[in-house]
């Protein structure tokens, strides 16, 4: 009899797919395993629901939960626009949320750290979903342990380089610490989507929202992959950069933001990038509408996947004029 249904504890392994009521169903990232097996997987999913670092509106601790359960109308078909099922090509496990103690805040940064350090340890890549942007410095610290100093793509309404005295947990500064502590290959990392002012630009390549809306993606790929070159290239999502219109359910808003296809097209375009990591953060459920940004985030995680699977040989199958 063919299986249905309860993919996320009832498949064998991880390259297994079947039938699920969209609607229905224990929620994993994409319906893949829940797992903490390291030793039979290529790209570990996790959650990092901590959201005490904002200094907006909170609610990126339901983010992991809103995410995976939008990721289940993805789960259902092939890949879009690449025509592949990205489950053939890698062992995707789901590993669940790494349990972050938000009253004991001297452990966050070295619970996180711990958490990615094992999965990285055991050549798996990550695909983490916050939680506000503050995760993405324990991530990068850990990232950079095992690839030297990342090549950073972010992408944000704001800068998060703001000043930072090396022990402040706030998702607007961290990246000014990661930088600091040379956890950041700075001549090769680019930011897009800003549209909030800093003085000091810290060295970073900065392509605003306004900047990509007159010069096109094509432009903003040539700077970023011309930077970045070969580097290993760590990925931070911020989904306020995006426009509030595509992203409502975020902390801390910014109009005159990226578009969901801009930000769809970015991510495509990076396939010659040696990418090694992805973070999407902020993503804040309880000011979310209709799932709008539960469902961008996911087909971003989504397409990120994607594209790293076309370097490991996924062969596209495109149908139209795409
Ligand atoms: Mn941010």
């Amino acid at each position: 009899m063919t299986k249905k249904g309860d993919q996320a504890f009832r498949v064998e392994s991880s390259n297994q797919k079947w039938n699920e009521m969209t609607y229905g169903g224990a929620i994993s990232f994409l319906r893949r395993r829940y797992s903490r097996d390291l030793s039979n997987a290529d790209i570990v999913i996790s959650g990092l629901p901590y959201d005490a670092a904002t200094t907006n509106r909170p609610g990126a601790r339901f983010g992991p939960r809103a995410i995976r359960e939008a990721s289940t109308q993805l789960a259902e078909l092939k890949s879009f626009p690449f025509g592949f099922e990205v489950t053939e090509i890698f062992k995707i496990i789901d590993w669940g949320d790494c349990f972050i103690s938000p009253h004991k805040p001297a452990t966050i940064v070295s619970t996180i750290t711990n958490h990615a350090s094992n999965i990285l340890n055991n050549n798996c890549k990550m695909l983490t979903f916050g939680g506000d942007h503050f995760v993405s410095y324990p991530l990068i610290k850990a990232h950079a342990e095992k690839y030297g100093p990342i090549s950073l793509l972010q992408f944000d309404a704001h800068c998060d380089t703001w000043e930072d005295d090396g022990y402040v947990i706030d998702h607007g500064t961290m990246f000014a610490r990661a930088v600091n502590e040379g956890l950041i290959d700075i001549n090769s990392s680019t930011q897009i989507g800003l549209r909030t002012f800093n003085d000091d630009d810290f060295g970073f390549e900065i392509l605003s929202a306004p900047w990509v809306h007159k010069n096109g993606i094509q432009k903003s790929l040539e700077i970023i992959k011309k930077r970045a070159k070969n580097k290993p290239m760590y990925i931070s999502f911020d989904v306020d950069g995006l426009d509030p219109a595509f992203a409502p359910g975020t902390g801390t808003p910014v109009s005159g933001g990226l578009a969901s296809w801009q930000a769809l097209e970015l991510i495509r375009g990076l396939d010659e990038c040696n990418l090694i990591g992805l973070d999407i953060v902020e993503v804040s459920p309880p000011y979310d509408h209709a799932e709008i940004t539960s469902i961008l985030a996911a087909t971003i995680a989504y397409d990120w996947l994607c594209v790293l699977a076309k370097k490991y040989g996924a062969k596209e199958n495109k149908i139209g004029r795409i």
